[in-house]
């Protein structure tokens, strides 16, 4: 069918710029019939000028979603559901299921007593704790207790399970994974745990009482495996590194009091596809403007404020989730005068960083931007 064909022109020295002539048009059929293509029509759109995301900013506010996560306590059980998972759809990201740019997330809720079946899949994950008592998480059977704001780890290929003790309340956290990357790259296994449930083979919290101590490492400890043996990061030595780090140091004009959350075996990201930082805005700190490349889905951890993306004020308190997308300007404000702000923010940078991608660029005011 002549004339249905896409032709991105761009009038500008070494971009495509072919007008449609009859001839080029059936020429253009041709090539659709062989399934082939001609560059020159599809060029422009293919090669952009700078990164294009397809995801648009979003407040997913806790106010509205709670009722719907709790909804679903009467409407599913985890037998049936699998997981009982509420996830944050980003309207120009519905294709591939994902929060922003590749990356997933969603609300998980468990009453007391309630076990998630065991599994293991290619993709790898992050827990970020909400509200409750006594959930869980079993990884490779070590077995992890889990308060408000820790983040846990469950990296790709391992088994895990999670559930909320009898003793406990109705627990609901934050899931994030990389599931829509590990899809695109179409390498995503995903397998029951043969027995349903795995057992807990370790000492409760073993891993974080072996690898999360400030400055010190396990005499001989060993660890060479993709990610993070520290599973979990609590909330409160985490808060504390920020106190203490804000106490010397005016951090960055971009980001405030920012750390990130490392492998201790080698001070790298947590996970290979994943990586996830704190960060601490103080009472009425506003920062300045900038944009990277990589996909950010912010969680406060604490506080409330505004981030102002491409522009667009986007107001925020404690448990909503956000997001930035690749290369959009954002700043982030404590509107507090009094107390501080803390951000979670889980991203794609160890892919950026591995594959060369990473690339970041601060506003200025007085026009121009400046690389950084
Ligand atoms: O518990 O590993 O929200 O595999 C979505 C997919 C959670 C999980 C989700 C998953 C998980």
């Amino acid at each position: 069918m002549s004339g249905t064909h896409e032709n991105h022109r761009e009038d500008v020295v070494g971009r495509a710029n072919v007008e449609d002539t009859p001839e080029l048009l059936a020429y253009y059929d041709e090539l659709e019939g062989k399934n082939a293509g001609a560059l020159w029509t599809v060029a422009n759109k293919i090669e952009p000028w700078e990164p294009v995301s397809q995801s648009v900013p979003v407040v997913w506010r806790y106010a509205d979603l709670r009722a719907d996560v709790l909804r679903s306590l009467q409407l599913v059980t985890p037998e049936k559901a699998g997981r009982r998972v509420v996830y944050l759809s980003n309207p120009g990201r519905r294709d591939v299921t994902a929060a922003v740019g590749w990356i997933y997330a969603g609300l998980q809720v468990m009453n007391p007593g309630e076990t998630a079946t065991a599994h293991r899949h290619s993709a790898s994950a992050i827990r970020f704790i909400m509200e409750g008592e006594g959930a869980y998480t079993v990884v490779d059977g070590h077995k992890m207790t889990l308060n408000a704001n820790d983040f846990v780890l469950t990296p790709n290929g391992t088994w895990h399970e999670h559930a909320v003790e009898a003793s406990g309340s109705t627990c609901i956290w934050q899931d994030g994974l990389d599931i829509p990357f590990v899809n695109a790259l179409e390498a995503n296994f995903f397998e029951v745990h043969p027995d349903l449930s795995e057992p807990v083979t370790f000492p409760v919290d073993d891993m974080t009482k072996t690898w999360g101590n400030p400055g010190l490492t396990p005499s001989g400890g060993d660890w060479s495996k993709g990610y993070s043996p520290m599973f979990k990061y609590e909330w409160e030595p985490t808060y504390d590194s920020l106190l203490k780090y804000s106490s010397c140091s005016d951090g960055s004009p971009y980001d405030g009091i920012l750390m990130e959350y490392v492998n201790p075996a080698t001070n790298g990201p947590v996970m290979k596809t994943l990586g996830a930082s704190m960060q601490l805005l103080r009472a009425g700190e506003h920062t300045k403007a900038h944009r990277h490349t990589g996909s950010y889905l912010y969680h406060v951890a604490k506080g409330a404020g505004y981030s102002i993306i491409n522009g667009k004020r986007y107001d925020w308190q404690e448990k909503d989730i956000f997001c930035v997308p690749s290369w959009a300007w954002h700043e982030h404000v404590n509107s507090s005068g009094s107390d501080d702000a803390c951000l979670f923010c889980l991203n794609d940078l160890p892919v950026m960083r591995a594959l060369g991608l990473y690339r970041e660029e601060a506003f200025d005011d007085n026009d121009g931007r400046q690389i950084i």
